[in-house]
């Protein structure tokens, strides 16, 4: 019997250069989707960027191959630090004064989109099933409709905006004719799913329910929420070291009280506005000066992109502002660690935390939050609304990311609240994440694409 296989086809490839070898990369996707295939046998599509095994070259177990799509240097810049990073990312997450509407941008764009599908289509055989992830991607579905019989799926990991802020792009039918390529596209959240059915209305599709018509065919519009390796965050929970370096951390703080925040260094995390609103508590609410600590935790990320640079600089002075606001002798009131951390390093900063403040201005779902709230034993949750997230977990405390004031006294409440409501909360929300297992996600996905 013909082995049918899973080609997945992302961005990146699921997998970390260390001095050991390649290991598989940790969080999101790669946890998502590598077992599925490892599973099923079948290859993981990425492109090449200074990573460079040889093409093809047969990774992990020898279940899973990762196939390289080489892109020039200048076709990386136009289609990765341009057209995704510049353009859409900034757009679908509302940030429209840093939205750069280059038209080479777009072309690389598209030429890479093209060498994904020339790549894809090379390696297809008959049954296979194509799964395209997220925004890099957009015209992939389309490009492999004209070439590939089998099932397409796509799923798009940030937030699709309103059709008004989509129509922005003077490229923006040619993006849903893209997407529209696939037989399933998936997403966060209804709301998402909503706009993205208004959008395709307004190009002229016909949408009935959650179906979009494409000459003859439908094609689906379904809500699959991302969740995490719940099993292992539970794992990590129980581990001794990951306890010692959880003690090791409260000490550190040195108070009683600790709050933490993990994020990409990212505009749209809202990492300056969070500090802002950690000072405006500390103003407000002065009796908790020299009782509580905060600790961000921020992974560089995008570094060549000018923006980035430019709130690494603003988060830079902020931090140095509110430290030399407040510390005192005996009282340290924030650390900023800029720096990346491995899984077992996060668990225990998300142990040690009393309250993890995650307050994103946009985000399509904000797996950190998901993290923290299975991970801690005692802690409160403060989420922003604008996280996809926040659509799941009603029992956090949920804030608006740009209400400073707002936030304040989130913070107040949550590092007030009784014991009993802090359990009640967060076994609710346990309970919630380990519903929305990563690894479900994949099957869940992939069976409904198998149906016509
Ligand atoms: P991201 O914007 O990267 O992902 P998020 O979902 O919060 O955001 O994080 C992804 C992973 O990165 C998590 O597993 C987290 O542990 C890890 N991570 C974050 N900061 C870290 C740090 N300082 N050190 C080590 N690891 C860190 C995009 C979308 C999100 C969506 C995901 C998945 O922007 O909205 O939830 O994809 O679809």
């Amino acid at each position: 019997m013909k082995n049918m296989g899973l080609i997945i086809v992302a961005n990146r490839a699921p997998f970390r250069r260390t001095p050991q070898g390649l290991v598989p990369a940790v969080g999101g996707l790669a946890t998502a989707l590598l077992p599925v295939l490892e599973a099923q046998g079948g290859t993981w599509v990425a492109a090449s960027t200074g990573f460079k095994p040889h093409p093809g070259t047969t990774l992990h177990d020898g279940r899973v191959r990762v196939e390289e799509v080489p892109l020039p240097e200048k076709e990386w810049q136009g289609y990765y630090g341009g057209f995704s990073n510049r353009v859409l990312w900034p757009l679908c997450h509302y940030f429209l004064e840093k939205v750069e509407l280059r038209r080479e941008f777009y072309l690389d764009y598209q030429r890479a989109n093209r060498r994904f599908a020339d790549k894809v289509a090379q390696i297809y055989r008959e049954g296979d099933t194509v799964f395209v992830q997220d925004y890099h991607l957009l015209l992939l579905p389309r490009l492999l409709r004209e070439r590939i019989s089998g099932r397409i799926g796509f799923f798009f990991h940030i937030p699709w905006p309103s059709s008004g802020v989509f129509r922005i792009l003077p490229w923006g039918r040619s993006l849903v004719e893209g997407v529209l390529g696939a037989d399933l596209i998936g997403f966060h959240t209804q709301e998402y799913a909503e706009n993205f059915l208004r959008t395709a209305a307004y190009y002229g599709y016909t949408v009935t329910g959650q179906r979009v018509q494409v000459g003859e065919r439908w094609v689906r519009v379904e809500v699959h929420p991302l969740g995490i390796d719940s099993q292992r965050f539970a794992e990590l929970a129980r581990q001794p070291h990951v306890h010692l370096h959880a003690q090791a951390l409260k000490r550190l703080a040195g108070t009683n009280h600790l709050i933490l925040g993990v994020d990409r260094l990212d505009y749209t995390k809202g990492i300056l506005e969070r500090l802002l609103a950690y000072e405006r508590f500390l103003q407000a609410y002065p009796h908790w000066r020299g009782r509580v600590a905060f600790f961000q935790i921020a992974t560089p990320s995008r570094t060549s992109v000018s923006a980035y640079r430019e709130l690494k600089r603003k988060v830079d002075e902020v931090v140095g502002r509110i430290i030399g606001s407040f510390l005192r002798e005996d009282w340290v009131p924030l650390r900023y660690f800029y720096q990346t951390y491995t899984q077992e390093d996060l668990a225990a900063f998300y142990l040690a935390a009393d309250v993890a403040l995650i307050t994103p201005l946009r985000d399509g779902m904000n797996l950190v939050a998901l993290e923290y709230a299975y991970t801690s034993q005692n802690g409160v949750l403060v989420l922003s609304n604008l996280a996809g997230a926040a659509e799941y977990l009603r029992e956090a405390i949920l804030v608006n990311p740009y209400d400073l004031d707002g936030i304040a006294a989130a913070l107040d409440q949550a590092l007030r609240m009784p014991q009993r409501e802090r359990q009640e909360r967060l076994s609710a929300l346990k309970e919630r994440i380990s519903q929305m297992d990563v690894q479900g996600w994949a099957l869940r996905f992939l069976e409904s694409l198998k149906r016509k």
